[in-house]
């Protein structure tokens, strides 16, 4: 059979290199090796609260950047989630059938939600049912996920047999979570023991997509390290997550292991290091921001693909919602 691989990002800010080398440099390569759909997921965004403007924006920079970052509209679907109404509508019927047991054993709604658990809205509790509907509408095979959303692919999994069971038919695909080559969770740049966020309160926590060369340079300069000097082996990054963080995207930007790269860098001092990481990161960077502004500026070459996207998308997803629909009970609309 072949691959069938959904992935998508939140529209909550401009997307950052975590963003880019965890997921979406990944994707271009995954579009020669299966059949790819890829969706801005602004459904999922508005689980906590979102400023309309800046949700706008967000939507369009996200679907500017997977262009520009080599997603290829001839090779991949690229839509946004709530173009394509079937996910919203799966989304209800699957949630209707997800035990609230099961959603209270997931951490990302402990962590998002916080101490003010009783003022969170109900969709950042239930959005795993949306995620299963993302997913299983297309019937999906594979979902690139890094090491936080396994346990997410495995409720979609789960829901999807409890449903085929059920009805004693086999209508949802049983997705397959992977994770692709080294896993590489980029680091928060203020603290390497957190994940670098797009919603961070720290804009220095993280390099943005569009930063400026100078913006690069500075928050690569400001970056958390310590005062030895890179060591010549892995073993030598204990309990040194920030200078582990800083190699690590010295090395996937150059598609490179670690352990190459410490042949050229072992022995550096960071004020020798930094420079020649925000060169190669505004090398690398630079291309991509300004294919994001042409698509942002001239947006009709942006719109049509999406709207073929959404197509595409909605005439794979409306076969799924009809034939769950039609095994559940529900009369056709006449
Ligand atoms: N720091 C990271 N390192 C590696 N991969 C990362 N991803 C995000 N941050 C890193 C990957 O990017 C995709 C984006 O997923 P998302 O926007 O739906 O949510 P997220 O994982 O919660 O991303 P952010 O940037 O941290 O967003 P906010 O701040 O809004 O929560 C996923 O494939 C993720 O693995």
């Amino acid at each position: 059979m072949t691959q069938r691989i959904l992935s998508g990002i939140q529209p909550t800010n401009n997307l950052t290199i975590g963003n880019y080398l965890g997921a979406i440099k990944n994707w271009v390569q995954m579009q020669d090796e299966a059949e790819t759909l890829f969706c801005i997921v602004d459904l999922h965004a508005i689980t906590v609260p979102q400023n309309p403007t800046a949700l706008h924006q967000a939507t369009l920079e996200v679907a500017a950047a997977y262009l520009a970052a080599g997603i290829d509209p001839q090779k991949s679907a690229i839509f946004i989630q709530s173009h394509v109404k079937a996910h919203v509508e799966l989304g209800w019927l699957l949630s209707c059938m997800t035990p609230m047991g099961w959603l209270n054993r997931m951490t990302q709604f402990k962590d998002k939600a916080g101490k003010n658990r009783e003022k969170a809205g109900l969709g950042l509790y239930a959005y795993l049912a949306l995620m299963a509907a993302d997913i299983l509408l297309y019937q999906t095979t594979h979902v690139p996920v890094g090491d936080d959303q396994k346990q997410h692919v495995e409720l979609t999994r789960d829901l999807a047999q409890s449903f085929n069971h059920h009805y004693n038919k086999e209508i949802f695909t049983i997705p397959e979570p992977f994770i692709k080559g080294e896993a590489k969770r980029i680091m928060s740049l203020r603290d390497g023991t957190k994940k670098m966020s797009k919603s961070d309160p720290s804009d220095f926590s993280r390099i943005h997509l569009t930063d400026s060369d100078d913006e690069i340079a500075q928050k690569i300069r400001k970056a958390k390290t310590d005062p030895e000097p890179l060591p010549d082996s892995l073993e030598g990054f204990e309990n040194r997550p920030e200078a582990k963080n800083l190699l690590t995207i010295y090395a996937a930007f150059q598609d490179k292991t670690m352990q190459d790269v410490l042949g050229d860098v072992a022995g550096k001092s960071f004020s020798d290091f930094k420079p020649l990481l925000a060169d190669l990161l505004i090398s690398k960077l630079g291309p991509i921001s300004q294919k994001m502004t042409q698509y942002l500026h001239e947006k009709t070459e942006l719109e049509s693909i999406l709207k073929a996207g959404a197509e595409n998308a909605s005439t794979l997803a409306e076969k799924t919602l009809k034939d769950v629909k039609e095994t559940m009970g529900f009369v056709a609309a006449f």
